[in-house]
């Protein structure tokens, strides 16, 4: 468990996770995220041939909880399965907790949707900042041709509910159209869980 004295700072290049001093690393491959994506027929000839890194990401969480702030980066590597980009699994907060997503390399898009039927999709370029309210289940897209790596920061007394989107899916896509346009499409497959 890596050990902060507070208050502190952390210079880190992006672009050298690997010494990030993170308390836990997650690697999700193409296997782990099977069901997430539409294409099963390219999942599993992607699958019997290799098994792909989508993307990792490093988090410190705060050992004092519920005070001050956890956080962590995340890296998602280029690519797409099928004419859908490489992405996270995405989630909802379970207990009350917004999230503050900051962009340090490569370019990407921020699905949410709300259980009220409110759905966003948001551009994240370097320099940008994006607000996460407890209420919106949330999942980052890499749409560039280089690693996406952003910051996230969230309150440590937060849950993560994957399994309403594991069932249910987002209500957007995003996919590659003609000329490797960005698109966002509807998800014929989404359902209210
Ligand atoms: C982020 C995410 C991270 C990976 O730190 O956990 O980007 O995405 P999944 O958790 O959906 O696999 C965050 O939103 N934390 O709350
Ligand atoms: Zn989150």
């Amino acid at each position: 468990m890596t050990t902060f004295t507070l208050p502190f700072q952390l210079d880190f290049d992006p672009h050298a996770l690997g010494e990030f001093p993170a308390s836990k690393t997650i690697i999700r491959r193409l296997s782990d995220m099977s069901a997430y994506y539409q294409d099963k027929a390219k999942v599993a000839e992607l699958l019997s041939a290799e098994d792909p890194t989508i993307y990792r990401f490093w988090e410190i969480e705060q050992e004092n909880a519920p005070r001050g702030l956890s956080f962590g980066v995340t890296c998602i590597y280029a690519g797409s399965i099928g004419s859908e980009f490489h992405m996270t699994k995405g989630h909802f907060h379970t207990s009350p907790g917004d999230e503050l997503y900051i962009t340090l390399s490569g370019r990407g898009k921020l699905a949410m949707f709300s259980r009220e039927g409110d759905v966003k999709t948001l551009d994240m370029l370097p320099g940008s900042m994006c607000y996460i309210p407890t209420a919106y289940a949330h999942r980052t897209i890499n749409t560039g041709a280089d690693e996406f790596i952003f910051l996230a920061v969230w309150p440590p007394s937060i849950a993560h509910d994957y399994e309403t989107i594991l069932k249910g899916g987002f209500p957007q896509l995003v996919v590659k159209g003609e000329q490797e346009a960005v698109q966002i499409i509807e998800n014929p497959g989404h359902q209210r869980v």
